[in-house]
C-alpha cells in the first residue's frame, strides 16, 4: 500500500496522543472537585466518619450520626453488609426497608435523640478485610479466623465508648435480617457497655427455615442474592437473564447447580459451601444462632422481633426464643414481639400486607408503644420505666395487639400439646378422625410441570415491580384445582378457632419415586362474599406453610433414599402462628410436592446431591397421602381454649 508522507505523519501523531498542553487545558473543564466536602445542614445530625481498628488491625468503616447538641445520650448501632453510608444517609431513625414510611421525622427512635452508628461489616463496602456470609463463630472449624461478628462488635463498642464524648456510654444494637443476625452475634461474650439488643427478623438457621433452605429444600430464588452479595465488595453484580419469569428460567436451566453454573456462582466461596453441604451437617449446625446462643450465658436484654409472614427468615426469631427463654430465670431478659408483617415491614408502613388489611398501622403502633419504651429503658441515662409485656403479639384474624406474659418455648402450642386436625376422605378436614379402613388420596407429581409458588409470571426477586415481599399472603386459589394439589376443607366454622404457636405436620404418605418433597399449607378460607369485606370473598390466606425434603425423614444430617410405594411418616413443624379462624370461615389444608421456583425441584429419583441432578433423574411419581385408618394424616393445631 502506498501512503503519502502527510498521512504517515498524522498517523504517528495520533499514536502519540494529544500534546501535554491540550491535556492540561482539558483538566480545567473537569466538573468534579478534587475532594468533595459534603455538608450536613438539613441532615439534622453531625456526621462523623471513623475507620475503627479491630483487634487484628482491620479497619471497619463506621458512620456516627450525632444529633445536633446531643450530650449524655445512648448510642444505637446497626452493623450491616448493605452499605453503612447508604443507611446512614437516609434513615437515621430505624432504617426503613420500605419507601413511604410516613413518620420517619417523628420516628420515636429519632425523637429519643440517640446517636446512630452504622458500620460496614468486614469485607463489605468501605470496610477492610475478608468477607464470609453469616459465618459460624470464630473457633469453629468452619471459621478458622480469629475474629467474627461478635469480636468486631466488641472492638467497635470499645472504641465508641472511648471516642464519642457526647454519649452516656450505653450502647444498643438493632437491625433487620442479616443486620438482625448481627445483634445476635453481639450476644456472644458481649462488651459490658452493650445494654440492649434488638434482632429483627434475624437470619438464624440457613438450613432449617431461613434464607437458604427450608427442611433441606433449597430456596432457588435466593441465588440472585448470593451473586450480588458476594460477587464484589460493593455488592453490585447484576443477575442477567433474558427471562421475565423465573419459573421459565429455572425450569429450563434444570438443577439449581446448573443455574449456578450458568451465572458463574462456582467462583463464590459461599455458593461452593452451600452446594457441598446440602444436608444439615456441622457446617449448618455450628452457624445456627439458636444453638450457638443456647451455650452462652444470658447477659444482655434482648427483644426478638418476628414477622408472621416473613418471606425470608420466618424460622429465626421463634427459634432463638425457644433457645433463650428457658434460661431467663427472672423473666426480665428475653422479650419477643410478633407482628403481621413481611420481612422487615415493622420498619415501614404496615396497615396492609398484600390484600390483607389490619385496620391500623401495626408497624407504627409497634415502634411507638413497644420498641421505643423498650430501647429507652435500657439506653437512656434515667432508665424510664417501661410497660412492655414479655410477649407483644398481634393476633391476625382478630386484628388486635395482645400483651402476653408468656409464649410456648417448645414446638406446638402452650405446653407443647396440640389438637389434631385430620385429613379425611372426600377432601374433608376435621377434628374427628375418619372412620373405617385405610384410604389414600392420590396425585401425580411431575417435575416437568411443578406447582408454582405464586401465580405467574414470577418476576426475578429484586426486579422492578417484583412483589416478592408479599408472596406468603398470595391467594392460594391460584393453585386450587390443579390435579397435583390436593385439598381438604372443614365445614363453615360456627365458633372461632384460635391458634397460638407452631402447628405440626404428621403426614403419612408414599411415593413411587425414591425421593420426594412434601409441601403442607394451613389456610384460612374467607366466606364467599355474603358478609364482610367483599373484596376478600373466598380468599385463601396461608396462615402457616412449609416444605419438607423427604430424604431427611429419618435424619436431617444424612440424606437417605425413600422406599418406593411404602407409606411412611413425615413429621415437621410449620412456622409460628397467632391467628383466629373466624366464624363463617373454613380451615383448609393443601398438600403438594413442589413449590417452584422458590424451592428447587426434587428429581424424585434419589441422587446423592440434588444440586447436581441430571435431566434424566427428574421423573413423575405417584403420591398417596393416607387419609383414613390408623395412620391417618393430621396437623396438630396449637389451639387456645
Ligand atoms: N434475608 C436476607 C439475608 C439475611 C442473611 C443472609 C442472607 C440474606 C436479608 O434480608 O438480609
Amino acid at each position: 500500500m502506498i501512503r503519502t508522507l502527510a498521512a504517515v505523519v498524522s498517523l504517528v501523531a495520533l499514536a502519540a496522543g494529544p500534546p501535554a498542553s491540550a491535556q492540561k487545558s482539558a483538566a480545567q473543564y473537569d466538573e468534579r472537585p478534587a475532594k468533595l466536602a459534603p455538608r450536613d445542614e438539613g441532615y439534622g445530625y453531625t456526621r462523623r466518619v471513623a475507620d475503627i481498628p479491630m483487634r487484628d488491625g482491620t479497619k471497619l468503616h463506621t458512620v456516627i450520626a450525632i444529633p445536633k447538641g446531643a450530650t449524655g445520650v445512648g448510642m444505637l448501632m446497626t452493623r450491616t453488609p448493605y452499605d453503612a453510608e447508604e443507611l446512614a444517609s437516609t434513615t437515621p431513625g430505624i432504617y426503613a426497608s420500605l419507601p413511604g414510611s410516613d413518620d420517619t421525622d417523628q420516628d420515636p427512635i429519632t425523637a429519643s435523640g440517640y446517636i446512630r452508628v452504622f458500620q460496614d461489616v468486614r469485607g463489605m463496602h468501605k470496610s477492610e478485610g475478608i468477607y464470609m456470609m453469616n459465618p459460624a463463630p470464630a473457633g469453629s472449624p468452619f471459621n478458622p479466623t480469629k475474629f467474627d461478628d461478635s469480636t468486631d462488635t466488641y472492638d467497635t463498642i470499645d472504641w465508641l465508648v472511648k471516642h464519642v464524648p457526647e454519649s452516656n456510654g450505653r450502647v444498643g444494637i438493632i437491625g433487620i435480617s442479616y443486620d438482625g443476625f448481627l445483634p445476635l452475634m453481639a450476644l456472644i461474650n458481649p462488651h459490658p457497655a452493650l445494654k440492649v439488643s434488638v434482632p429483627m427478623n434475624p437470619m438464624v438457621d440457613g438450613w432449617r427455615g431461613d434464607d437458604w433452605f427450608h427442611n433441606g429444600a433449597f430456596r432457588e430464588e435466593m441465588t440472585e442474592y448470593i451473586l450480588s452479595q458476594e460477587g464484589t465488595r460493593a455488592a453490585d453484580t447484576k443477575w442477567r437473564t433474558n427471562y421475565a419469569d423465573d419459573y421459565d428460567y429455572f425450569l429450563k436451566a434444570g438443577s439449581a447447580g446448573a443455574v449456578g453454573k450458568a451465572q458463574g456462582l462456582e467462583q463464590l466461596g459461599f455458593w461452593r459451601k452451600i452446594t457441598e453441604h446440602p444436608a444439615y451437617d456441622r457446617f449448618w449446625q455450628e452457624a445456627a444462632m439458636d444453638k450457638v446462643l443456647a451455650k452462652q450465658p444470658l447477659k444482655v436484654p434482648v427483644m426478638l422481633v418476628a414477622s408472621l409472614w416473613d418471606q425470608e427468615d420466618i424460622y429465626g426469631a421463634p427459634a432463638v426464643w425457644r433457645a433463650l427463654k428457658p434460661k431467663d430465670a427472672n423473666n426480665d431478659m428475653v422479650y419477643m414481639s410478633m407482628g403481621p408483617w413481611h420481612h422487615g415491614q415493622e420498619a415501614g408502613e404496615a396497615s396492609t400486607l398484600g390484600a390483607i388489611k389490619w385496620d391500623q398501622d401495626t408497624a407504627k403502633y409497634w415502634r411507638r408503644n413497644i420498641l421505643a419504651p423498650f430501647l429507652a429503658h435500657y439506653l437512656k441515662s434515667d432508665s424510664p420505666p417501661m410497660d412492655v409485656a414479655t410477649v407483644s403479639a398481634f393476633q391476625s384474624g382478630a386484628n388486635r395487639w395482645q400483651k402476653l406474659p408468656t409464649w410456648p418455648t417448645t414446638l406446638g402450642g402452650a405446653g407443647g400439646g396440640g389438637v389434631p386436625l385430620y385429613l379425611k376422605p372426600g377432601g374433608a378436614l376435621g377434628f374427628d378422625a375418619a372412620a373405617g379402613p385405610v384410604q389414600t388420596r392420590d396425585y401425580i407429581a411431575d417435575p416437568a410441570t411443578p406447582v408454582g409458588y405464586r401465580v405467574r409470571p414470577d418476576k426475578p426477586t429484586y426486579a422492578t415491580g417484583s412483589t416478592w415481599r408479599q408472596w406468603l399472603v398470595d391467594d392460594q386459589r391460584g393453585v386450587s384445582g390443579r390435579p397435583d394439589v390436593i385439598e381438604f376443607e372443614t365445614d363453615v366454622l360456627t365458633q372461632p378457632v384460635t391458634i397460638a404457636g407452631t402447628p405440626e405436620v404428621h403426614l403419612t404418605a408414599s411415593t413411587s419415586g425414591t425421593d420426594s418433597d412434601w409441601v403442607v399449607k394451613l389456610i384460612d378460607v374467607y366466606p364467599q362474599g355474603l358478609t364482610g369485606d367483599k373484596t376478600m370473598a373466598g380468599y385463601e390466606l396461608g396462615v402457616a406453610m412449609d416444605i419438607f425434603r423427604g430424604r431427611y425423614r429419618e435424619d436431617l444430617s444424612v440424606a437417605k433414599p425413600i422406599a418406593a410405594n411404602v407409606p411412611l411418616k413425615y413429621g415437621f413443624a410449620l412456622p409460628m402462628t397467632n391467628h383466629v379462624f373466624r366464624p363463617g370461615h373454613r380451615i383448609m389444608v393443601q398438600v403438594q410436592s413442589s413449590w417452584f421456583p422458590l424451592y428447587d425441584r426434587n428429581p424424585q429419583t434419589f441422587v446423592p446431591n440434588i444440586f447436581f441432578a441430571k435431566p434424566a433423574d427428574y421423573v413423575a411419581a405417584t403420591q398417596k397421602v393416607t387419609v383414613a385408618g390408623p395412620d391417618e394424616s393430621y396437623i396438630t393445631l396449637p389451639v387456645v381454649k
